[in-house]
C-alpha cells in the first residue's frame, strides 16, 4: 500500500499550491512507498507566512514555559505511543535498520521534546544586580520564526532536535525534511497538532532545496533563523542566501571523524566502541569515526579483531531486528559510497573486507594502505567504509586527526588519563569522546569546527541561538 503525506501549513495537512508530488523510494525494497507533497518556492512562503501570523498573533510566543512546557511533554508522549508507525516511516524512508529507529531515533526525538521542555522552563532569565542604583538583567525572548533543514540519517531524530528548542523557546518553525525521508517530518506535525499546538506554530512543507523550498527558505525575509544539518557545501550556499537578510544561521555539516587507538587501551572495549562508531546507521553518521588511527605496536592485532567483528555484522533487511547493516539511503548514494571503494584501489590501497553487496547495501568494508592525503583519508564518504592507518607516537596522530578540512568530533583509546587530557585538549573538533563513542548530554554543546560547522546547539547553547536575549537595565530611585 503506498501511504499518502502532505505539508502541513497552518494547522492544516495540505497538498502542494500546484498540486506536484513525488515519490519517496523504500531502499529495502528499492519501491516507492509513499506519495508525497512536492513543495515550491510559492509553498515554502505560504509555510512562512502561517508560521509568522501565528508568532505575531499568539498565543505560542507568550504563553509561560510551565504551559509551553506541558504541551511538548504532551508531543512526547504522542511520540512515544507512536514510536513503532515513526520508527516504521525512517525505515521505509531510508532503509535505517529498525533495530536503530525504534532503538535510538524514535526514543531520542521523544527525549529531545523533553528535555528542552524542561531545559526553557528553568533557564529563561538571569539577573545582574548592579552595585549601586541600578539593576540589570537578560530577557531570552523568542527570536521568531525558525526555519529547520533537515538531513536524511537521522530523519525524526535531527528534526527534533532543531524543533524541540526552537518550539521550546516560544519560536513557530517551518520545517523541510530531506527530500529523501519525508514521512516522519509530517507524522511528527500530525502529532504536534493533536499534542494541542497551536496552528501554524509548526509547519512541514516538503521538497528539494537548490531552487525549491530550501533556497526559498533560506532566502525568505520572513525568516529569523536559520537551523541546517548536511553536506558543507550546501552549508555555504546557506550562508551566502542568509547573508542577503543577515540571518543568523547554524550549521552542522559533515565530519571525518578521527578515531585514535592507543597502544595502552582496553583492546576489546576500542574494537567494540570503534565497529559502533564506524557502522552504526551503515556509516551514514556525520560523526562516524571514519578514519581509524592505531598505534603500530598493536596495529596487526587491533586490525585482526576489528575486521572479524566487521564481518560478524548482520547484513540485511533493514526490518528485521537483528539486521545492522542495511540498504544505504538511495541508488545515488550506494552510488557515491561504492565510487570510494573503487577509488581507493586505483589510488593503490587495498579493501581488506567488505565491498558490494546485494541491493543498495554496501558490506562492513575496511581499507588498508591508504595515505594521509588520499581522498578516501579526506573526504566523507558516509557509508560503512574505514580507512584505518598506523600512527608511531601521540604528536603523530595529533597531527593526523587535525589534518583534515573537517573538525567535527573525534574518538580516543587510552587508560593513561594525562593522555586523554593532552590529546582532548589538541584535537581541533567541537565533541571528543574518550573511550566511548555517541554518548549525549543535552547541555553539553554540539557542533563542528572548520568545515563541519558554525555555532553550537544543545542545552543554554540552543538558547542563545533561539532566542533574541536582552538587556533590560531599570533605575532604581532611591527611598
Ligand atoms: O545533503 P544536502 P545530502 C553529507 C554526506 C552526504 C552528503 C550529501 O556526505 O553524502 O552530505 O547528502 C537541503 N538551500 N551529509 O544531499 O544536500 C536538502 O533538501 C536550502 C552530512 O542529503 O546538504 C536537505 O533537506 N536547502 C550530514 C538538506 O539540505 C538545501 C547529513 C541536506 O541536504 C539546499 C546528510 C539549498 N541550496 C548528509 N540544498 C550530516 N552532517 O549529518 C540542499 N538543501
Amino acid at each position: 500500500m503506498v501511504e499518502s503525506f502532505g505539508h502541513i501549513v497552518g494547522g492544516h495537512e495540505v497538498p502542494s499550491v500546484d498540486g506536484a508530488t513525488f515519490q519517496s523510494v523504500d531502499p529495502g525494497e528499492r519501491e516507492p512507498w509513499a506519495t508525497v507533497a512536492l513543495g515550491s518556492a510559492a509553498d515554502a512562503d505560504r509555510a512562512v507566512a502561517a508560521a509568522r501570523t501565528a508568532f505575531d498573533e499568539g498565543p505560542w510566543p507568550e504563553m509561560g514555559y510551565p504551559e509551553r512546557a506541558e504541551v511538548l511533554h504532551r508531543l512526547a508522549d504522542l511520540i512515544e505511543a507512536n514510536a513503532e508507525a515513526l520508527a516504521l516511516a525512517d525505515t521505509a524512508d531510508m532503509g535505517k535498520p529498525i533495530s536503530e529507529t525504534r532503538g535510538h531515533d524514535v526514543p531520542r526525538a521523544a527525549q529531545n521534546f523533553r528535555f528542552f521542555a524542561d531545559h526553557a522552563a528553568i533557564t529563561a532569565a538571569e539577573a545582574f544586580p548592579m552595585a549601586s542604583g541600578y539593576h540589570a538583567f537578560a530577557q531570552y525572548g523568542p527570536a521568531g520564526v525558525v526555519a529547520a533543514i533537515a538531513p536524511w540519517n537521522f530523519p525524526l531524530m535531527l528534526a527534533s532536535w532543531k524543533v524541540a528548542p526552537a518550539l521550546a523557546w516560544g519560536n513557530t518553525v517551518v520545517l523541510k525534511p530531506a527530500e529523501q525521508s519525508p514521512a516522519s517530518a509530517t507524522l511528527l506535525a500530525r502529532l504536534a497538532l493533536e499534542a494541542g499546538i497551536p496552528p501554524g506554530v509548526f509547519n512541514v512543507v516538503h521538497g528539494y532545496g537548490p531552487g525549491s523550498v530550501g533556497q526559498a527558505l533560506t532566502e525568505s525575509p520572513g525568516v529569523d533563523r536559520i537551523t541546517f544539518t548536511g553536506e558543507s557545501n550546501t552549508g555555504r550556499a546557506i550562508s551566502a542566501a542568509a547573508a542577503r537578510n543577515l540571518t543568523p544561521l547554524s550549521l552542522e555539516m559533515g565530519g571525518k571523524g578521527a578515531n585514535i587507538v592507543f597502544a595502552d587501551a582496553d583492546l576489546d572495549q576500542a574494537v567494540e566502541w570503534s565497529i559502533k562508531a564506524v557502522y552504526t546507521n551503515s556509516g551514514q553518521v556525520c560523526l562516524a569515526g571514519s578514519r581509524l588511527y592505531v598505534q603500530r605496536d598493536i596495529y596487526q592485532e587491533f586490525l585482526d579483531r576489528f575486521r572479524a567483528a566487521a564481518e560478524a555484522l548482520v547484513v540485511g533487511d533493514p526490518r528485521d531486528e537483528a539486521t545492522r547493516i542495511g540498504p544505504l539511503s538511495s541508488r545515488e548514494h550506494h552510488e557515491k559510497v561504492t565510487g570510494y571503494l573503487d577509488l581507493a584501489v586505483r589510488d593503490g590501497a587495498r579493501v581488506l573486507t567488505g565491498g558490494r553487496g546485494p541491493g543498495w547495501t554496501v558490506l562492513p568494508s575496511v581499507i588498508v594502505g591508504a595515505g594521509q592525503r588520499d581522498r578516501v583519508t579526506q573526504e566523507e564518504i558516509f557509508g560503512p567504509v574505514v580507512v584505518v592507518l598506523p600512527f608511531d607516537d601521540e604528536n603523530g596522530a595529533v597531527q593526523a586527526a587535525n589534518d583534515t578540512p573537517y573538525g567535527l568530533n573525534a574518538m580516543l583509546f587510552t587508560k593513561d588519563l594525562s593522555r586523554a587530557h593532552r590529546v582532548s585538549r589538541a584535537l581541533r573538533v567541537g565533541t571528543v569522546w574518550t573511550n566511548c563513542f555517541f554518548v549525549r548530554d543535552l547541555r553539553a554543546p554540539f557542533g563542528g569546527a572548520g568545515d563541519s560547522g558554525v555555532g553550537r546547539e544543545g542545552g543554554a547553547y540552543s538558547r542563545e541561538f533561539f532566542t533574541e536575549p536582552k538587556a533590560v537595565v531599570m533605575r532604581i530611585d532611591p527611598a
